[in-house]
């Protein structure tokens, strides 16, 4: 609040320009630093914002410009990513190290400026380097502008549920040790609600996160899946809740007991506390498609009405760790509010179809480090047969190659639009084929004219593991017109595409052997990412990007970088 009054003064010259803007600038000031925890009955040194795990919530109307210092105090190289902010004219903030900015080496700053419209809801920042936004992320919380509304009651309250997940041990040590070694990293020790493990976790539970809610009051929560890995069901004990925004875009309500979110999703819901007095746990444990988590312990939060005397609280039945039925059911029951504020219609016209065969796959063992995947080989991931490299060695980020048009080097144009091979994808008993292992490392970007509408069809593989991946898409937002399992069926398939009420999402969680067709319009210039959101499969290579061109006015061309940029 008190920025918002610090900057009336800056504000006022905006409004002589523009009378009929509201816009603030909202100002921001994160200091990335060693913070040493307890969890677990463990004492942790971690890298985080400002003091605190999660870090802290940033909260602005749309239209707002929201300013953020960043200064690095931690001992690695930071930079912070607007998770499905679509940065509009703003590439230079959007934050993958490497692909929009060199990385914010320690001791050094970089202040993040950028316009945030056309979108509210939740949606939620963190680091995007190595495996630190394990420890360095919060909510962003887009609330509708002045004189506008939610397309929904509005909520007496609301509160902000951060999932996350918890080492007992430095995460960047357990990353470069699973790369080494060429298989999956470490297991997290917990999962966590608002950096939490709660009540069922040892010496968790005179932490745990409680929210004291009012009989017959309704509550929003703004429930962000900010674990590294793992998807996660969360449910809470004999309430209903019902959901009305996912990724920052309004949906139908959709009333369930049990919501599913993906590593990267959001999810809005209306909590009503229509129950007898009493005290009721929130409870999550993931949802996963490949066995092999150890422990699967929930992790909880507490919902205590006013006056409840009950000191044990009632815990809900989540679904079985396995049930794809379940999540499948929940992510294809939502659909947008077409007509709602800040909807967009479904581009009808396509210029660019392109069909993504993805998953994991092998590299061969050579280089440092021993190989102790399968076959004695090291795990590796792909799109298109591409299994992507960030050019860290190079002395531009991606971005700043675009810019001055010194791509050699760094990155190339040729991004298959189609699999080179075509195979049967989802064939289990393909998953150790030899000849369709073995992809090349990579830095290749897909181009895009201004303004062009992409098509993309997502089909998982079933090389080396079948699984669901979360797919995120840096600056866009994007309909999701189908989804299902096994192969996509080109011939009829579209016949099901939904084009007049889609869910908009930034992240969709491909079901596991499975296929998403997704649509959208490239309308803004610069490097976007397209990754797996799960950060085990990232270094591995499941990512590519799209490189949008410069339209043909000043208003759809990128503006030169800030003074500050961090230089490799
Ligand atoms: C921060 O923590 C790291 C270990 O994670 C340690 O090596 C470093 O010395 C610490 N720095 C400060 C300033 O405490
Ligand atoms: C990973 O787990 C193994 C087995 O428990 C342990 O020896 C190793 O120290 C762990 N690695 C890290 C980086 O914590
Ligand atoms: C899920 O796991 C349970 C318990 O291990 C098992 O009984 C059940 O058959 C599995 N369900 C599916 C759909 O794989
Ligand atoms: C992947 O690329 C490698 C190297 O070009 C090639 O040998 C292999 O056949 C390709 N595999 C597929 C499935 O496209
Ligand atoms: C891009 O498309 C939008 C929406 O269709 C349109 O309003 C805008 O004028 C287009 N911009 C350019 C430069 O073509
Ligand atoms: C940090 O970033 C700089 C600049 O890109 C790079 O030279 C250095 O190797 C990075 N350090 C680590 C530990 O990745
Ligand atoms: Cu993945």
């Amino acid at each position: 609040m008190m920025a918002r009054f610090l900057v009336l003064i800056s504000c006022a010259l905006a409004l002589l320009s523009s009378s009929l803007t509201t816009a603030l600038i909202v100002e921001r000031f994160f200091n990335v630093q060693n913070l040493t925890v307890q969890r677990l009955c463990h004492e942790q040194v971690i890298t985080a914002v400002g003091g605190s795990l999660p870090g802290p919530t940033i909260s602005v109307k749309e239209g707002d410009i929201l300013v953020v210092h960043v200064l690095n105090m931690s001992p690695y190289n930071i930079s912070i990513h607007w998770h499905g902010v679509f940065q509009l004219l703003s590439g230079w903030a959007d934050g993958p190290a490497y692909v929009t900015q060199c990385p914010i080496r320690p001791g050094r700053s970089y202040t993040y400026k950028f316009q945030i419209t056309g979108q509210e809801g939740t949606l939620w920042w963190h680091a995007h380097v190595s495996w630190l936004r394990a420890t360095v992320y919060g909510a962003l919380v887009i609330s509708p502008r002045l004189a506008h509304s939610y397309p929904f009651p509005k909520p007496d309250e609301e509160a902000t549920i951060l999932l996350g997940e918890w080492w007992n041990a430095n995460v960047v040590d357990v990353e470069n040790e699973g790369l080494a070694a060429g298989v999956p990293p470490n297991n997290s020790d917990a999962f966590t609600i608002n950096g939490q493990p709660g009540d069922l976790y040892s010496c968790s539970k005179t932490n745990t996160y409680k929210l004291t809610v009012v009989q017959g009051k309704t509550y929003m929560l703004r429930i962000i899946n900010a674990a590294l890995n793992y998807q996660l069901f969360f449910s809470i004990a004999n309430h209903k809740m019902k959901v009305v925004a996912i990724d920052a875009s309004y949906t139908e309500p959709y009333i369930t007991d049990v919501i599913v979110l993906a590593p990267g999703h959001t999810t809005d819901v209306l909590l009503t506390a229509d129950q007898p007095v009493g005290s009721y746990y929130m409870a999550a444990r993931p949802y996963i498609t490949v066995p092999g988590i150890a422990d699967n312990t929930p992790t909880t939060g507490i919902i205590a009405y006013q006056h409840s005397t009950s000191a044990t609280p009632l815990m809900p039945v989540l679904p079985e760790s396995n049930d794809t039925a379940r999540a499948h059911k929940f992510y294809t029951s939502l659909v947008g509010l077409a007509g709602g504020p800040q909807w967009v219609p479904v581009p009808r016209n396509v210029d660019e179809h392109m069909f993504i065969a993805f998953g994991l796959n092998l590299a061969p063992c050579g280089g440092s480090g021993t190989c102790e995947g399968p076959s004695g080989q090291r795990i590796s991931a792909s799109m298109n047969n591409e299994s992507f490299q960030l050019p860290s060695s190079s002395r531009l980020s991606m971005l700043q190659a675009l810019f001055y048009n010194k791509k050699d080097g760094i990155y190339t144009t040729d991004f298959p639009d189609n699999p080179k091979v075509k195979f049967d994808y989802t064939n289990p008993t393909i998953s150790s084929d030899q000849s369709l292992l073995f992809a090349p490392k990579s830095t290749k970007v897909k181009t895009l004219k201004y303004n062009s509408t992409v098509e993309i069809v997502l089909q998982n593989t079933a090389l080396l593991a079948v699984e669901n991946h979360p797919i995120h898409i840096h600056g866009f937002n994007f309909h999701v017109l189908a989804q299902g399992f096994g192969n996509y069926d080109p011939q009829n398939d579209p016949k099901n595409f939904n084009l007049d009420n889609p869910q908009i999402r930034n992240t969709i969680a491909v079901p596991v052997g499975g296929w998403a067709v997704i649509r959208f319009t490239a309308n803004n210039p610069g490097i976007w990412m397209a990754h797996c959101h799960l950060d085990a499969h990232l270094p591995w290579g499941l990512g590519m990007a799209f490189e949008v061109l410069n339209g043909p006015t000043l208003l759809s061309t990128l503006p030169p970088p800030p003074i500050d940029l961090p230089q490799c």
